[in-house]
């Protein structure tokens, strides 16, 4: 045990003085202080008073072993000893990020064969944008450049990928860029009307269609999305979504782009989203669970069909970034990986936990008043707040109900994610029963606090 060097107040002031965090107010979260996480273990964490939370998030969706695995401590320290640093500019490599390589796309279907290593997943949305160009120029067509996003979609929080992304907030603070264009979000909760769910799946992937009926297929390079939305309130689409999707892609010479990051290494029950989802992508970003989070590193995965073009008639490749594959990375990566794969922690999330934590969602939650919906397979699950489910009519302060709850979740020691009126759940993929039973009764005492406090009933 690392012995602190402060009391939780004195962190709280340093960090108050010190610190501009993400995605909050920070002069409000000033009058509070911020909570000081101190030690992990398997799905536990602990704060600097001691006081324990169950993760339901896995962090930031990172750590699908859960924290305080000895065996990625270990393959750590080791290349540590080892080589701490090396790179694969211009004409060197080192053994540890191929042999990474060779793992992953052993894991990967087979149409896929190259990676360009990042440190996030935000770097690897910026790749992507680059490299779709490029793609396009070697093949003679540099007017298709325009990449469509969707509203609500997350890809990061350097400039290309919030462009990328469709959180409008974002684009405020510091502007977007030319040659990205969004379409809505396959939300049906929200946006389905009359329709059918099968319906309303076609209509929101129509969208697309005419998006780039609008822009003209010449001057369309990509789309990219999220197999299920994450950051944007974990929303899954109707059954018919992605297949219309990427007949759409195919009609007009479009490439399909997945941004795995958050659904990728098993989130679903299949190694991938897509693969859930049953569709086949050009190209994939991953990041997060590729190390378990445990330290930092991203990549986009390119098909052979793509990864020829560039290799056999691209010449040059102008892009590269210092950590690009980092030795101590990959060797957590790698770590990471085989224990995915050996303790066949994917397959436990497909047939065992996953039905488990769905069932027991739906169980615990299907007749509570104050949920509307009940999305998730695998380990991730979204409930809905509504105020009248057969109409499924939200609530005004949606928002805010469900910033209650989380708040709420913090103080049951329960720690869960809100994003609009949707409150969120993605524990390690090595939760137990125990440990799910935890999350759930956690969560409907959150609600029913929430209900209580809000008055909502
Ligand atoms: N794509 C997706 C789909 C993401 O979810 C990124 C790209 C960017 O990755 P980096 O490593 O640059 O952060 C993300 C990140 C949340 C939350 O609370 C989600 C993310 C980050 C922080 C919070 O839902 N996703």
């Amino acid at each position: 045990m690392i012995a602190p060097s402060h009391t939780t107040k004195e962190y709280q002031a340093l960090d108050a003085a010190h610190h501009i965090h993400a995605f909050l107010d920070q002069k409000a979260l000033n009058e509070t202080g911020a909570l000081v996480i101190a030690k992990g273990q398997g799905l536990n964490l602990w704060d600097t008073d001691g006081k324990r939370y169950l993760d339901g998030m896995s962090g930031l969706w990172c750590t699908a072993l859960g924290y305080g695995r000895a065996d990625l401590n270990a393959a750590a320290s080791r290349q540590l000893q080892e080589l701490p640093y090396y790179n694969l500019f211009f004409h060197t490599t080192h053994p540890r990020v191929i042999e990474l390589s060779e793992l992953l796309f052993s894991l990967l279907p087979k149409h896929y064969s190259h990676a360009i290593y990042t440190n996030s997943g935000s770097e690897a949305n910026e790749v992507l944008i680059r490299t779709v160009r490029r793609y396009w120029q070697i093949l003679g067509k540099p007017q298709k450049k325009v990449m469509i996003g969707r509203q609500n979609g997350y890809h990061g929080s350097t400039l290309g990928s919030a462009a990328l992304g469709g959180m409008g907030f974002m684009h405020e603070m510091g502007g977007m860029l030319p040659d990205f264009a969004h379409i809505g979000e396959p939300y049906y909760f929200a946006e389905g009307g009359d329709l059918s769910e099968e319906e309303f799946g076609l209509k929101a992937a129509r969208e697309l269609e005419t998006k780039i009926l609008e822009l003209g297929e010449e001057n369309v390079a990509a789309f990219v999305a999220e197999p299920f939305q994450g950051a944007g309130g974990m929303i899954f689409p109707p059954a018919s979504y992605w297949p219309e999707i990427q007949r759409i892609c195919r009609q007009y010479d479009v490439l399909l782009c997945a941004d795995e990051v958050i659904g990728g290494f098993g989130r679903t029950g299949e190694w991938f989203a897509h693969q859930h989802f049953g569709f086949e992508p050009d190209t994939l970003t991953i990041a997060k669970g590729l190390t378990s989070g445990y330290i930092p590193m991203g990549g986009l995965v390119l098909s052979a069909r793509m990864a020829e073009v560039l290799v056999q008639q691209g010449g040059v490749f102008a892009h590269g970034l210092t950590y690009a594959g980092h030795p101590v990375a990959a060797a957590v990566a790698i770590a990471n990986l085989t224990a995915l794969r050996d303790e066949k922690i994917i397959e436990t999330v497909k047939f065992d936990t996953g039905p488990y934590l769905q069932k027991l969602l739906r169980e615990t939650f299907a007749e509570h008043p104050l949920i509307g919906e009940i999305q998730g397979v695998g380990l991730v699950a979204a409930l809905q707040f509504a105020e009248d489910k057969a109409t499924r009519k939200h609530f005004a302060n949606e928002n805010d109900i469900a910033w209650h709850c989380r708040t709420v979740g913090f103080d049951e020691g329960l720690i869960i994610r809100s994003t609009l009126g949707r409150m969120i759940m993605a524990p390690a993929l090595v939760a137990s029963h125990a440990e799910l039973d935890e999350l759930v009764e956690k969560t409907r005492r959150a609600v029913d606090r929430s209900a209580r406090e809000l008055n909502l009933l």
